[in-house]
């Protein structure tokens, strides 16, 4: 069976972006310091308690993408400010920095993916494929983190990988049962991996037990991003965040070294609403 490679916390950069190169992904163990992610769990516990599971989208493909016992839950920063802290951290952002360029991308998206017990396992897929193909050349177009907030197990959901498939020609090619693997990992850690590596949600064969990770990842600042932040996120809420949070949730204009400026308020900084 293949296998992701787990690395410690202590691991360097470079360590870490060549177990991505490699595999498609790597799993940091402690990655979240013990206190805050304590927070996290605390912060989150009575929105998840609150929310249904299965999909808010009717019928079709999106339906079954997101599970029929999984709650899936947007909007993190208006429900967490542990979330805001966790988003600045500078190991995560060297994830974007180091494959779509400082100041270059903005936050994709940030879920709550809590994987009920009979869950069946999800669609495996690319996140790269969230835009049409032509986008998803050489370069990388997204970089991603799931959060364990939970332990990831084999019983319980880990997410299926299939290491090295961020190689692989095709949009999405057919994934032999032999060749994917599960991230399993403690609480507190981090599993790291490119936007063309083919993974989805494992199944939870537990009775009781849920599988809780955040599922956040960078997409470069040109294309336009997964999750609507800037209607999720409360203006009192932005206003609050730290200024790095502020800038990944858009709340900043896109201002390349080189071409037009993108998000602009008034032909400005967008950042001047928050003012
Ligand atoms: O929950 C997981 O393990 C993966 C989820 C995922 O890849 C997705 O929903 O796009």
């Amino acid at each position: 069976m293949p296998t992701i490679p787990t690395l410690s916390a202590t691991a360097t950069p470079e360590h870490i972006f060549a177990a991505i190169d490699e595999g498609g992904g790597v799993i940091v163990e402690d990655f979240i310091d013990p206190p805050l992610l304590a927070r996290l769990q605390r912060d989150f516990e009575p929105s998840i308690r609150a929310h249904a599971a299965g999909s808010t989208t009717r019928g079709g493909l999106w339906e079954e993408f997101h599970g029929t016992n999984t709650k899936r839950l947007t909007g993190l920063a208006g429900k967490s400010e542990a979330w805001g802290e966790l988003l600045c951290n500078p190991r995560y952002l060297a994830l974007g920095d180091h494959y779509l360029g400082p100041n270059n991308y903005y936050l994709n998206t940030a879920q709550l993916i809590c994987i009920g017990p009979n869950e069946t396992p999800q669609l495996l897929h690319r996140d790269a494929l969230n835009w049409p193909e032509v986008a998803m050349g050489e370069h990388e177009v997204t970089v991603t983190a799931l959060f364990a907030l939970t332990d990831f197990t084999e019983e319980n959901g880990a997410t299926v990988v299939a290491p090295g498939s961020h190689r692989w020609p095709g949009a999405l090619p057919e994934v032999a049962a032999e060749a994917c693997t599960q991230v399993v990992m403690p609480a507190g850690s981090a599993f790291l991996y490119n936007g063309k590596v083919i993974h989805g949600g494992g199944a939870n064969r537990t009775v009781d037990t849920w599988r809780v990770a955040i599922h956040a990842g960078f997409v470069l600042g040109w294309l336009r991003a997964e999750e609507n932040h800037q209607l999720t996120t409360p203006l009192d809420v932005a206003r609050r965040l730290p200024p790095t949070a502020q800038q990944l949730l858009g709340f900043r204009s896109y201002e390349p070294e080189f071409g037009g400026r993108l998000g602009l308020v008034d032909y400005d900084e967008a950042a001047r609403l928050l003012e």
